[in-house]
């Protein structure tokens, strides 16, 4: 009994989602501009080793971290660190932190973000963010990144986003045009203010 308790409380707190994950499953891929050759989705990834999926606690154990030290600083994020991130998230709402993991070796190999600006314009609408996309570049030809960028595309869509935004490098405008995004004539800029870099 004793054990019993102790493995469901080890289970019950590891494999805590960000959000839920039966919303991914509902997302109709035939519906973006994307095209994937062949065939693929958040429910289908294409092998049966992958899987798309919200964001969880255990993920911490599962390389997250490393792999977003692939697009930029990530610094030292203790366990502690990341449970308290994790929680105020999901207290706080609106964010989709959404990962692609190998099941073969427990380890992610993809994640984006979806954060949702809450707003009183356009009839108090809510305002879609791409985030913190990143692919393991040795999972290559597998149209990761964009599963990944649909994914969470399509779920701004789903949640009631009236737009989905983002800032990326120059290189990558071409792949976010391939999905659905647009350099708005006039309206293209983004613009950063840096302050000290904690990492
Ligand atoms: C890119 C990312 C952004 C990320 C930033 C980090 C996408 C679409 N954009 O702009 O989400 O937070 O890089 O760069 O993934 P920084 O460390 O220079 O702020």
């Amino acid at each position: 009994m004793g054990m019993e308790k102790y493995n469901s409380n080890m289970d019950g707190k590891d494999s805590e989602y960000l959000y839920p994950p039966e919303i991914l499953k509902r997302l109709d891929f035939s519906k973006s501009p994307a095209t994937f050759k062949p065939k693929i989705s958040a429910a289908n990834p294409g092998e049966d080793w992958m899987v798309v999926r919200p964001l969880q606690r255990a993920d911490y154990d599962k390389g997250f971290l490393q792999l977003l030290g692939q697009l930029t600083s990530v610094g030292n994020v203790s366990r502690k660190q990341f449970d308290e991130r994790f929680t105020m998230m999901k207290a706080s709402g609106g964010y989709f932190v959404t990962v692609i993991e190998d099941t073969r070796i427990n380890k992610l190999i993809g994640a984006a973000t979806l954060t949702v600006e809450q707003k009183f314009i356009h009839n108090c609408s809510l305002r879609g963010r791409l985030e913190d996309v990143v692919v393991n570049d040795t999972y290559r030809g597998k149209q990761l990144g964009k599963l990944i960028v649909v994914t969470v595309s399509l779920l701004a869509h789903e949640v009631g986003c009236y737009k989905m935004s983002l800032d990326c490098k120059d290189k990558l405008i071409k792949f976010y045009e391939t999905l659905g995004y647009k350099l708005e004539p006039g309206n293209s800029n983004a613009m950063n203010m840096r302050f000290d870099d904690p990492s």
